[in-house]
């Protein structure tokens, strides 16, 4: 157990009150061991790229015909109404709530307030000529209380977001758990419950009957790690807590909860694909000593092979089990046939990337690239060609779709009404290019979300992430493209760079 409980990298923590305390306590010794190679912030700064139209139409890298560039969103960090039509409470309406859990103490309450705004959400997604949207359906709208009988006015929504998407030529990709689990489902213990995992495939049992006929691919739960690693290691996310026994059973029934909700897609009858969505992280070693190597390897156990040996392989990876141990939680979780149900077969892969790990022989890691706004983000562009490409050589040509890639930018609304994003075009150009050379290589990549479309209510950091193409002005709720959405429209329309 001993890198268990030093190994943790946890995304967002330095930035997080809570997370600071988790520091402390030693959940955090990763984050807190980090130290920085280039203290430069680059991906934030205001240094003119290239013209954003001009570099966009250069003709140089074509994606494949029919490439789905898409932006990605979730529930709770854009839709806002959170007590109307019926909506049941979820653990991030609680977490939110509670003092000191997120930064100046901003909930989703209201949030991009695009339940109220969805039909101007999807002409801005139209002028921006998206051909995929990437969003998420909340649990606490179809069940207030995450079991019994639907609620239609929750189904109804959706169903009229993915008519509008449709009318717009827009192809819908809805995710069906993206964290903001019923509150009354973690009141019964939540994911370290098993039985929560049951709840979830008769949700997603529900939405499928309902939608299943306008959505041609679905997502079932995204990043169960970081569920596991902030909700569960740190505390910096919902429910907040710091139990490392705790966080590997509640990575079991994740799974399990995605298996069965692929099993119920099938036995619906439902045409749509479906696969999960995994933050995947490249881990390297910080340096050539072999126990460096040894160390990534197992960092790259927790990172990557928990959630894709299982789905792809049908067994979880035996060192990391071997570190778990056979007393863990979590090793005395699995019941027989569980592997089968999570490695039932799916259709796609969705891939989440955002930055790299380096790792010392210590298990702890260092940064050697520049961050962004987002602290537990360096940004490296090859990542995302490496990971991409790693998965397609250990598991096989599956499709895949990335389903988040973006940063967040101090960006200011101008008095001329301009937002003069640069350094997210200059980020976005970098990763779509190396997203390119991993299709020149042979990877499956049909689609690219830009993380987000809007700007959003980013978890622990409340509002003060902008990580959106559009700036949302929370006051007037106004919504106004930036200077990337302008480039990325030109991307879309040329099919390339
Ligand atoms: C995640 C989530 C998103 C975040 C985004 C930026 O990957 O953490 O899916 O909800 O907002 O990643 O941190």
């Amino acid at each position: 157990m001993s890198l268990l409980t030093r190994r943790r990298l946890l995304r967002r923590a330095a930035l997080s009150a809570t997370a600071a305390r988790a520091v402390r306590t030693g959940l955090a010794g990763a984050a807190a061991a980090g130290t920085v190679a280039s203290a430069a912030v680059a991906g934030c700064d205001d240094t003119p790229g290239p013209a954003p139209e001009g570099g966009a139409s250069s003709g140089a890298l074509r994606f494949p015909p029919d490439f789905g560039w898409g932006a990605a969103t979730s529930a709770y960090q854009i839709e806002g109404a959170a007590k109307e039509d019926g909506r049941g409470e979820s653990v991030w309406d609680t977490f939110s709530r509670t003092p000191g859990r997120t930064r100046n103490g901003d909930t989703g309450d209201v949030a991009a307030d695009h339940y109220h705004r969805y039909a101007e959400d999807l002409d801005l997604m139209r002028d921006l000529g998206l051909r995929s949207y990437r969003f998420s359906i909340s649990w606490s709208r179809i069940q207030a209380d995450g079991s019994g009988r639907p609620n239609q006015r929750g189904l109804d929504f959706y169903r009229r977001l993915v008519d509008g998407l449709h009318e717009r030529g827009i192809a819908p990709m809805a995710t069906l758990f993206h964290w903001d689990l019923p509150q009354a489902l973690q009141d019964a213990g939540g994911w370290e419950n098993r039985d929560t995992a049951e709840r979830f495939g008769a949700y997603a049992d529900i939405v499928f009957r309902a939608l299943g006929d306008r959505v041609p691919a679905w997502l079932t739960i995204n990043e169960p790690k970081t569920v596991v690693q902030n909700g569960y290691l740190s505390g910096h996310h919902a429910p907040g807590r710091q139990d490392p026994a705790a966080a590997y059973l509640v990575a079991h029934h994740l799974q399990l909860a995605h298996g069965l909700a692929v099993r119920a897609l099938r036995a619906a009858g439902v045409e749509g694909r479906i696969g999960p969505a995994l933050n995947l992280h490249p881990c390297y070693p910080a340096d050539d000593t072999a126990e460096a190597a040894a160390a990534t390897r197992l960092y790259d156990g927790y990172e990557n092979r928990l959630y894709l040996d299982s789905v792809f392989t049908g067994a979880y990876p035996q060192d990391v089990l071997a570190d778990l141990g056979a007393d863990s939680r979590m090793v005395r979780g699995i019941r027989d046939g569980d592997l089968a149900v999570i490695a039932s077969p799916v259709d796609l892969l969705a891939v989440q990337y955002y930055t790299p790990i380096y790792v010392t022989g210590q298990g702890t890691t260092v940064r050697k690239w520049p961050t962004s706004g987002a602290e537990w983000q360096q940004i490296y562009p090859e990542g995302m060609y490496d990971i991409l490409t790693r998965v397609t050589r250990d598991y096989g040509p599956i499709p895949l779709t990335i389903t988040e890639n973006g940063l967040p930018c101090p960006d200011t609304l101008a008095p001329d009404g301009t937002v003069d994003d640069t350094a997210r075009i200059d980020f976005l150009r970098d990763h779509f290019a190396a997203a390119h050379r991993a299709i020149l290589d042979g990877v499956p990549l049909e689609s690219y979300h830009v993380w987000s479309l809007l700007d959003n209510f980013e978890w622990a950091e409340g509002y003060d992430q902008r990580w959106g193409l559009v700036y949302v002005d929370y006051p007037t709720q106004r919504r106004v493209l930036k200077r990337s959405a302008h480039w990325y429209r030109t991307v879309i329309r040329n099919n390339g760079l």
